[in-house]
């Protein structure tokens, strides 16, 4: 058999010289994103990594094979290609054993990630405790591969299409040490503010560096570390259109039957195309903030150990 795991010449030699390096995830490319906008900014979220001498690590699988580093062509393959599915952690062995091709979700991309020997991971919003979990039990998978993952995610909180208060109770219970990155309110991935607390407020990626550490020093459960980093006040979606378009596009994922896997992107489409593009400049202006810290930690992390 041949290796699941193919890590890139460039993401190789980083790694063996203990240079930094942050892992991207693909799902937002593939089907969080619309077209053509998805390989640009897939493009470009690499580049704010490069532009700080940090090795980026987007993480796929192509034809049965975790790519960890994919090259330009592969890059345009994951925004481009229609069949491209969408992987959680439990869908790799499969995915593996059958040949088959996807993007990669917060959770399998934080564990390739992992077992690559990658330690911060840049994505926009967390997956979560979805609205109406009292019915139908849809909790992302992310959370539970965080409580048994070691590795920094950077993110803009979890979605607001979810239940945040409930995802918050869920990572407590799960023991995923969870951080405000010059904040101490969780953010709301499109807005800078949930409203809901968060108890560790870090200002500095030396600090988060030194929490990592401390992760390993304490030799406990290998959980993740979660860095809550909001988008500005400036490029944040107006608060009230966002209310009101979500609030739309819950009832009309409910009135035609959407479930499952097809629940995330299907509304983050609708308030792309409800709001006449806005929540997508937010989304981009999100995780573009997130990229660029989890460069700065990375750096900080290589530096120090
Ligand atoms: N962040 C974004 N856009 C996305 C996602 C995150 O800004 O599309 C993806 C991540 O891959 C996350 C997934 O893991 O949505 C969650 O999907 P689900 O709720 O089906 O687990
Ligand atoms: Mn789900």
């Amino acid at each position: 058999m041949v290796d699941p795991l193919s890590l890139s010449p460039e993401v190789a030699s980083a790694l063996t010289a203990g240079d930094p390096v942050v892992a991207l995830e693909s799902t937002i490319i593939s089907h969080g994103l619309p077209r053509p906008r998805n390989l640009e900014v897939a493009r470009e979220f690499e580049d704010i990594l490069r532009k700080r001498n940090v090795v980026p690590a987007t993480i796929a699988v192509l034809d049965g094979v975790a790519h960890v580093g994919l090259s330009s062509e592969q890059l345009d393959r994951i925004a481009n290609d229609d069949t491209m599915r969408k992987f959680g952690y439990r869908d790799l062995p499969a995915a593996v054993a059958c040949g088959a091709s996807g993007a990669t979700t917060v959770s399998a991309t934080a564990q390739l990630a992992a077992a690559a020997g990658i330690s911060v991971f840049a994505t926009g919003g967390l997956g979560g405790v979805h609205r109406g979990w009292t019915t139908d039990q849809d909790e992302s998978a992310d959370l539970n591969v965080l409580s048994r993952t070691r590795i920094t995610v950077v993110c803009a909180g979890v979605k607001s299409i979810l239940d945040v208060p409930a995802t918050l109770q869920r990572l407590e219970t799960l023991n995923v040490t969870v951080a405000g990155y010059h904040t101490d309110e969780f953010p709301g991935f499109y807005l800078s503010r949930s409203g809901q607390p968060v108890d560790w407020n870090l200002d500095s990626p030396e600090r988060v560096a030194q929490v990592m550490r401390a992760q390993t020093h304490l030799t406990g459960p290998e959980t993740a570390l979660i860095v809550a980093n909001p988008v500005s006040a400036s490029e944040q979606l107006d608060p009230v259109l966002h209310d009101e378009v979500l609030a739309a596009g819950l009832a009309a994922a409910e009135n035609d039957g959407i479930t499952g896997q097809d629940v995330t992107p299907f509304l983050l489409s609708y308030l792309v195309e409800h709001t006449e593009g806005a929540s997508l400049e937010a989304n981009l202006a999100a995780v573009r903030g997130n990229v660029d810290l989890a460069g700065r930690i990375a750096a900080a992390y290589a530096a120090a150990s």
